[in-house]
């Protein structure tokens, strides 16, 4: 027993030994090709075990999902190869005695492939990308229309009353009566459906133009789900469209960077079975019928003014 001990543990202390040589004395010239390979296969393991993936989709934009996975495919092929090509290099190439390197400043053959490889991949990166967002600001023409306002730090939406249009507004316009800087003298404006809370409601099954407004800095309403996002920008209305086409509840982000409350940009969009859209859209309140509650308000702190005095 003792015997066979002993004859592992000298198996063993040679094993080590070995790896000791090989580590020290070989490993120092071809470390680089062994960390290459390990950012392969952890890559590649990685995205086949990680516990990060998109949401399910509720939206009509399975084109984005697919720009982002010919993306992924063409990314990582490429990657995948260049590592492959220098753990080759390293292996092939590592330091040897007595072996000098070959000057070669210009191979016009090898930049011919290069250039030609380079501008193939480009353009099949980047130009499904552009039909896909040719579509995405194509909006349909019976798409409802829902004004975001984003500000620091949260969001408030307008939809068009019966007459289908928003009326003009201007960030100038905003104060406590006007809380959308609604321009008073446009007629369209007088309809319009304020809401002043995290809660959006949808229709299933009919497309959405929303139309951002920023009032202060950079945001960017984004849906996971929905597979659509823009920046609001201060000063300008952005515009993308998307049909949502699952009832349910999903969170809005801001998906922009846009101050210490950034983290604090989340509300709800739920996307409602025609019925039920329709009864929360009749509940909501009009730009004229917040007027009149504030008209009313002041008429009556007046009229307890002069009954006081
Ligand atoms: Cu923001």
């Amino acid at each position: 027993m003792d015997g066979y001990i002993g004859l592992i543990d000298n198996l063993l202390r040679h094993f080590v030994s070995r790896l000791y040589v090989y580590f020290f004395y070989n490993f120092e010239n071809m470390h680089a090709g062994f960390i290459f390979l390990a950012v392969i296969v952890g890559s590649v393991l990685f995205h086949i075990f990680t516990p990060w993936w998109w949401t399910d989709i509720a939206s009509n934009w399975g084109a984005m999902d697919d720009t982002i996975n010919l993306t992924f495919w063409i990314g990582g092929g490429v990657f995948i190869l260049v590592c492959l090509f220098m753990v080759y290099c390293v292996f092939k190439f590592s330091y040897k005695e007595g072996r000098k390197v070959e000057y070669k400043p210009e191979d016009h053959k090898l930049e011919k492939i290069l250039t030609i490889a380079t501008t193939i991949g480009i353009i099949a990166l980047l130009a499904p990308g552009l039909i896909v967002y040719k579509n995405y600001i194509d909006t349909p023409k019976n798409a409802l229309h829902v004004e975001v306002n984003a500000w620091q730090w949260g969001w408030q939406y307008r939809l068009p009353g019966e007459d289908g249009i928003l009326g003009t507004a201007q960030v100038a316009k905003i104060s406590d009566d006007n809380p959308f800087g609604i321009n008073l003298d446009d007629p369209n404006g007088k309809d319009d459906i304020l809401i002043q809370s995290d809660e959006l409601h949808l229709k299933t099954d009919k497309p959405v133009k929303i139309l951002l407004r920023s009032l202060d800095v950079l945001h960017n309403f984004y849906v996971p789900q929905f597979r659509a996002k823009m920046d609001a920008i201060p000063g300008i209305i952005s515009y993308y469209w998307f049909e949502p086409n699952k009832v349910g509840e999903y969170e809005v982000l801001c998906a922009e960077y846009c101050g210490v409350g950034h983290y604090g940009m989340r509300a709800i969009v739920i996307v409602d079975s025609e019925e039920n859209y329709e009864n929360w859209i009749n509940e909501q309140e009009t730009f004229s019928s917040l007027i009149a509650k504030q008209d009313n308000n002041k008429l009556k702190t007046t009229r307890i003014a002069k009954n006081n005095n």
